[in-house]
């Protein structure tokens, strides 16, 4: 006996997509209805691919709704696999934890939440499948739920949801952490795990298979590339093949645009136009945020970085999109450029050979450097709380690099004007 079944999670459904600066007023409106968008790519292609059920390993939600008609709409998409005679096991994640989503839902009767108290089990006799989860009573659930899920059910193909911060994705919140070494004690065949939103590759681990799905939808710079979901075949009781498929309308993208050092506006308005249409075709006809970056020492670093004619520059970039297609935008441009002088001043004996010779060994010196964080470090944090925008989730290293560079162009453009 052979059936497929979906593995997704971290739908975040009516979750704001944010950065997207300045955008057309009608396009607004289907960008901020992608997560729905995605969902319903979800639902047909569940259709079509004829899944025996869907598994939502959490954060079906983003959080408590605006109004009931985020409620109505996801019964409504459930009701159309219900139709189908799809059915759907649903964990609560940190996102809509039930104390966070106080709404009483009535899910039809295809849907299957599993419970918050304990690990509960729910078998399929015609697929012979059992399924094994928990979901989150509260958001900061902080110890390991998956230690105390059964063991696997004899003669069932076996699957565990879970919702979950696993050990090596330190940087996340730590939400009911367990290691691969437990999941694989349980004996069962899948885990389908929730609360990563970035798509690897490669299963975590293949016996038995564990993978997160990712997000259905990236809606931030720093979620992006393909987005969707899990499809998964299996045949006599074993696990025959898992492949991703995309389920994303939006996609987000970071280009780096390096400037030749004797770039004119007019190359660089060219290099932008093709960047920006590479990024666009690579995204399959989907709506495309990019964020740019202009890197590179070139002659054109004092002008791009003049704080009078830095909007022109910008409006510029954004200009550029507009001309590509009406379904491509700029979310930040980034000037990053240096100046040519520097490499050759540090040969000089002069002042700005020193400081250029300085700065070159100060960044040779990790330590060096990690010294100076601490004091800019609580700057940063000020600053960051006070502008929006800056908190990039990059650690102090990289940043302290981007302000090195940053700050020997401010001291030699200031010396060479000086001078
Ligand atoms: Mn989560």
């Amino acid at each position: 006996m052979s059936f497929r079944f979906i593995h997704a999670a971290d739908l975040h459904i009516d979750s704001p997509l944010q950065g997207l600066g300045r955008i057309d007023p009608a396009m607004m409106q289907r960008v901020q209805l992608a997560t729905r968008t995605a969902f319903e790519k979800l639902v047909d292609l569940a259709v079509r691919e004829e899944v025996a059920f869907l598994l939502i390993a959490g954060d079906l939600f983003d959080g408590q709704w605006q109004d009931m008609r985020t409620g109505q709409w996801t019964i409504a998409q459930f009701r159309r696999l219900d139709a189908h005679g799809i059915r759907v096991f649903y964990i609560r994640g940190n996102h809509d934890a039930e104390s966070k989503l106080q709404k009483s839902i009535r899910w039809p009767d295809n849907v299957s939440e599993l419970s918050v108290k304990q690990a509960e089990t729910i078998t399929l006799d015609e697929v012979k499948v059992a399924i094994h989860g928990r979901g989150f009573a509260r958001p900061d659930v902080l110890e390991d739920l998956a230690a105390a899920y059964p063991a696997a059910i004899p003669g069932h193909f076996n699957i565990g949801m879970l919702h979950t911060s696993l050990q090596g994705y330190d940087e996340h919140d730590p939400y009911a952490p367990t290691t691969i070494d437990t999941l694989r004690g349980k004996g069962y065949d899948y885990w389908a795990l929730g609360h990563i939103h970035l798509r690897e590759a490669q299963a975590l681990c293949e016996h038995p298979y564990v993978a997160y799905s990712g997000n259905t939808q990236g809606r931030h710079i720093r979620e992006q590339g393909a987005k969707g979901c899990l499809v998964a075949s299996v045949a006599d009781g074993q696990l025959e093949e898992v492949r991703f498929e995309p389920t994303d309308v939006l996609r987000w993208s970071e280009l780096e645009i390096v400037l030749a050092a004797d770039a004119d506006a007019q190359q660089l308005d060219e290099q932008i136009r093709d960047a920006l249409s590479a990024a666009h075709e690579k995204n399959e006809g989907r709506f495309t945020v990019a964020r740019v970056r202009l890197t590179g020492r070139c002659q054109l670093h004092a002008e791009l970085n003049d704080p009078l004619k830095q909007g022109d520059w910008i409006g510029r970039v954004r200009d550029a999109a507009a001309v590509i297609s009406d379904e491509l935008c700029i979310e930040k441009v980034k000037i990053r450029t240096s100046a040519q002088r520097s490499e050759r001043s540090r040969g000089e004996a002069d002042l700005l050979g020193e400081l250029s010779r300085e700065v070159a060994l100060l960044r040779e010196d990790p330590e060096a450097l990690a010294g100076l964080s601490p004091e800019l470090k609580s700057l940063f944090d000020k600053l960051s709380s006070a502008q929006a925008g800056l908190s990039d989730e990059r650690d102090t290293n990289a940043r302290m690099e981007e302000w090195l560079a940053a700050a020997e162009q401010i001291l030699l453009t200031g010396l060479e004007g000086a001078a």
